[in-house]
């Protein structure tokens, strides 16, 4: 490791001595642990983001030239080629019988908007047991591997700030029932926040203001991590990626799977129908051959509005966030990140207010946004992958996220969104509940996992059931 007076030198050549300001009030410890963090920054490119994104922002904006809808693979009951879906589902079958593929769930994020204490994982969401979301996850993990036979991997990002936490609750709740060799945690990287000068922040006198890289960081952390080496000693080659916050995900979907083997794919993605056009999720497009994703607050709000003849939107796919990745695509896409350069994922700024400490080392928290963080998404990296592959499917079936305390996207309208669910799979096998309009049950209900983790395993699992449970409130199948 460079000695610290080259550190320090550095910093100030780069004009970013102030993130050494208060280094002769600092204690031992203090001292080593500010080190540490300096040490993880790349100056270069906290120059090159902070002119590129914050300097000369506005100069570049975003070129429409050639835009256009992305292709997608429709769903049997919109138009879709039934028998390709047959087809990949099989595909795909194969590919989990064969232990090709692995599950990845992205867990660094915050949680802020949650106003939940606690990595966001270990919320609690399933409507009778409050399950946290976690255990949801590895429940349906592991049910996938007994229906396979072949226990699955489980790769899950951390950050900083929740990886000790979430490798404690894990231990604490002896991995949910998976084997613990067969979960690997590991932290994603960090950038500084930088002011609307460039100058990286100080969160206190021996702190820099980091903070997590993005789900884009989910690349090179998997490569740096030795999460892609061990893939490749297992055999695995296929990553199923989704976000903590969404216990509906059919986090092991077959089809999916099968879509993206058939195809070659290096990176497949699942798409919805947008609900109208202001809906506030990315967009699903292709520019000059590539496909791509544009957030919401980047495509034009005319182009969010047209209509194809029938009066359906032009622009309708929107990203759920869930993915599959090939992982030589991951390892290439990471080398290219650490290379820097035109094949790595660029990255974006949020303006964010960041607390900080003033001149006299005062802490200070602003009222209004203060400075910058870059993060990367990992969406992205589409525009690179060969042959991606986007197929629809139904909110109902993958899509119920976890985001605001209240109201849209919440606690309640997702335990709701999992009775709707279950409410389904059990009148779909002849069972008698009652509904509302929104397909919601008058009782309260729960299906674990490990009865049924899709429809299909429901389905095989409610034919074995003998007596059938009376459907009545609190209906608990276990
Ligand atoms: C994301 C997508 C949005 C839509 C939506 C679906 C972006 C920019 N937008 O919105 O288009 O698909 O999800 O739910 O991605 N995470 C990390 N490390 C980080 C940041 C995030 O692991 O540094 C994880 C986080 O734990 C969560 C997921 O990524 O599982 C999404 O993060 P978010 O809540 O910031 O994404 P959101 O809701 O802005």
């Amino acid at each position: 490791m460079t000695n610290s007076t080259d550190l320090i030198a550095s910093f100030q050549r780069a004009g970013q001595g102030q993130v050494f300001a208060f280094y002769d009030q600092l204690g031992a410890d203090e001292r080593a642990r500010l080190l540490a963090e300096a040490a993880e920054i790349d100056l270069a490119e906290v120059e090159q983001l902070y002119r590129t994104l914050v300097a000369d922002k506005g100069a570049a904006g975003l070129d429409l030239a050639g835009l256009a809808p992305a292709p997608y693979e429709k769903r049997p009951e919109h138009g879709g080629d039934s028998a390709a879906w047959t087809r990949a589902k099989a595909a795909g079958e194969a590919a989990l019988r064969a232990g090709r593929v692995a599950a990845f769930t992205v867990a660094g994020g915050q949680g802020t908007r949650l106003g939940y204490d606690g990595p966001k994982g270990t919320f609690p969401i399933t409507p009778i047991h409050a399950k946290p979301l976690f255990q949801v996850f590895a429940e349906k993990i592991q049910a996938a591997g007994v229906r396979y036979g072949k226990p699955l991997h489980w790769f899950i990002m951390t950050s900083h700030a929740n990886h000790v936490a979430t490798e404690e609750f894990f231990a604490a709740h002896q991995f949910f029932g998976l084997e613990a060799a067969r979960v690997h945690f590991f932290r994603q990287g960090r950038m500084p926040a930088v002011d609307f000068a460039g100058r990286i922040l100080l969160e206190g006198k021996a702190a820099i203001a980091l903070s997590p890289d993005g789900h884009g960081g989910s690349l090179r952390a998997l490569e740096r991590s030795g999460a892609l080496d061990l893939m490749q000693r297992e055999g695995i080659d296929t990553l199923s990626y989704f976000q903590v916050d969404n216990p509906l995900v059919r986090c092991i979907d077959p089809a999916f799977i099968g879509w993206h083997v058939l195809r070659q794919s290096e990176m497949s993605s699942k798409l919805v129908l947008k609900a109208y056009a202001e809906e506030k999720v990315g967009h699903f497009c292709v520019q000059h051959g590539r496909t791509l994703v544009i957030e919401y607050s980047d495509l034009p709000m005319d182009l969010q509005r047209q209509q194809e003849p029938d009066g359906t939107l032009r622009y309708r796919g929107g990203s759920i966030a869930v993915h599959i990745l090939d992982r030589d695509f991951v390892r290439r896409m990471a080398r290219a990140a650490e290379a820097g350069g035109a094949a790595a994922l660029p990255f974006h700024r949020a303006d964010k207010k960041i607390p900080t400490v003033d001149a006299a080392g005062t802490e200070v928290k602003p009222a209004k946004a203060n400075g910058v963080k870059f993060e990367m998404f990992v969406f992205d990296a589409l525009p690179f992958a060969r042959n991606p592959v986007l197929i629809e499917t139904l909110r109902q079936d993958d899509f119920s996220p976890v985001k605001n305390g209240e109201g849209l996207d919440s606690p309640q309208t997702c335990r709701d969104d999992q009775r709707r669910q279950f409410a389904r799979w059990l009148r779909a096998n002849g069972a008698t509940v009652n509904v509302d309009a929104t397909g919601l049950p008058d009782i309260n209900v729960e299906v674990s996992p490990r009865f049924g983790y899709d429809e299909d395993s429901f389905a095989d699992a409610w034919k074995k059931l003998s007596p059938r449970p009376v459907i009545r409130d609190g209906l608990d199948l276990v």
